[in-house]
């Protein structure tokens, strides 16, 4: 049986020791930033070991796969220490916040061997792969346009604020690294271009949160064009008053539009010239439909589902769709292009 350690008693902590626990594995080990956190999360999360520390968790036996769920500048050394260890390792998104860093970690993974992921987990959603299906079976003929956004609000008061502020701890990309990249991943996983050339624009709508100048972007717009011939736009935001987690977007071919909305993922949009249908999830069912049509599934479903499957790429299997660190390293390769271009003000070749 799997015997899962996670670093961070955040949110994101809580998230995967659901998932760990629905997938069958025992959660072993929990740490935090510091002994007294690290026993409470142990104790929160129901973990059947007590550890002090990131290290004691990594160096113990009782432990195969190590999740690192914490602040996204940690990510790096506890990485490397995870892979040196003959550990499996899923990091949260970004995977670091350097491209080099991100380089180094993808290289690091591929040569321990070992399955390595990073939870783009919006791909896990059932309608996400009718959509994929769609296009590859070429119902949709040839994309033209790959348009959309993801939209957010709780950065829009002023007063909030949070560690994915301050570049020290989120890195120099905020909004794009935490959210556009979901975006970009899934469009490109969907549509199966890539994208190859971009223009951004980077906005900081609150100039100051908990006394401190805010250094990274609150919002970012890009125009991209892909390997395949398709132009694109993507309105990027953490400040847009009423929009939880609004990631939405349309693929716009040939013959037929296909269209996502995650805060509605029951469903399906496919536009055609003489009629427009929403497929309902369960109606055409994929690896990822769990329960029959009209009984929901949501985010954490797709967790899950992202979690058994890194564990079935563990024991030998080949799950199709698994985002791995290569998927990482293109997130931060993107976000490179992103930086690069809103301060050069210019096209920039991804
Ligand atoms: C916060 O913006 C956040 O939790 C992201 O970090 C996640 O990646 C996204 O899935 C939901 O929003």
């Amino acid at each position: 049986m799997m015997r899962a350690g996670v670093i961070g008693g955040g949110f994101m902590g809580a998230v995967h020791t659901r998932a760990i626990r629905r997938s069958g594995a025992i959660l072993t080990r929990v740490a935090g930033s510091s002994p007294a956190s690290s026993l409470a999360a142990a104790e929160r999360f129901g973990a059947t070991t007590k550890t002090e520390s990131a290290a004691e968790l990594i160096a113990a036996d009782d432990v195969d796969v190590v999740h690192v769920c914490t602040p996204n500048a940690t990510h790096g050394p506890l990485v490397r220490a995870a892979l040196a260890a003959g550990k499996h390792v899923i990091c949260e998104k970004p995977l670091a916040v350097s491209l080099g860093e991100a380089t180094g970690l993808a290289s690091a993974a591929e040569a321990s061997g070992k399955v390595a992921t990073v939870p783009f987990v919006y791909r896990f959603y059932p309608a996400v792969r009718l959509a994929r299906q769609r296009v590859a079976a070429g119902e949709t003929g040839p994309l033209r346009l790959l348009h959309g956004s993801y939209l957010q609000d709780w950065l829009a008061d002023p007063a909030a604020d949070d560690w994915r502020v301050d570049p020290a701890h989120g890195g120099p990309s905020r909004a794009f690294a935490d959210i556009g990249v979901h975006w970009c991943d899934l469009v490109e996983f969907v549509s199966g271009h890539r994208i190859t050339r971009l223009s951004a624009r980077l906005h900081t709508a609150v100039p100051e949160r908990g006394g401190r100048a805010v250094a990274t972007e609150d919002a970012a717009v890009l125009l991209f064009e892909t390997d395949r011939g398709a132009l694109g736009n993507l309105t990027v935001s953490q400040v847009s008053p009423g929009r939880k987690n609004r990631l939405w977007f349309s693929l716009d071919g040939a013959a037929e539009s296909v269209s996502f909305d995650q805060e509605a993922p029951e469903t399906l949009w496919v536009g055609g010239l003489s009629e427009n249908r929403q497929i309902a999830r369960g109606t055409h069912p994929t690896r990822q439909d769990i329960v029959p049509a009209g009984h929901p599934q949501g985010y954490q479903d797709c967790f899950d589902a992202f979690v058994a499957d890194t564990y079935a790429a563990i024991q030998a299997d080949k799950p199709d769709g698994l985002p791995t660190f290569a998927d990482g390293l293109r997130a931060a390769r993107l976000t490179a292009a992103v930086l690069r271009s809103a301060a050069g003000d210019t096209w920039i070749d991804v």
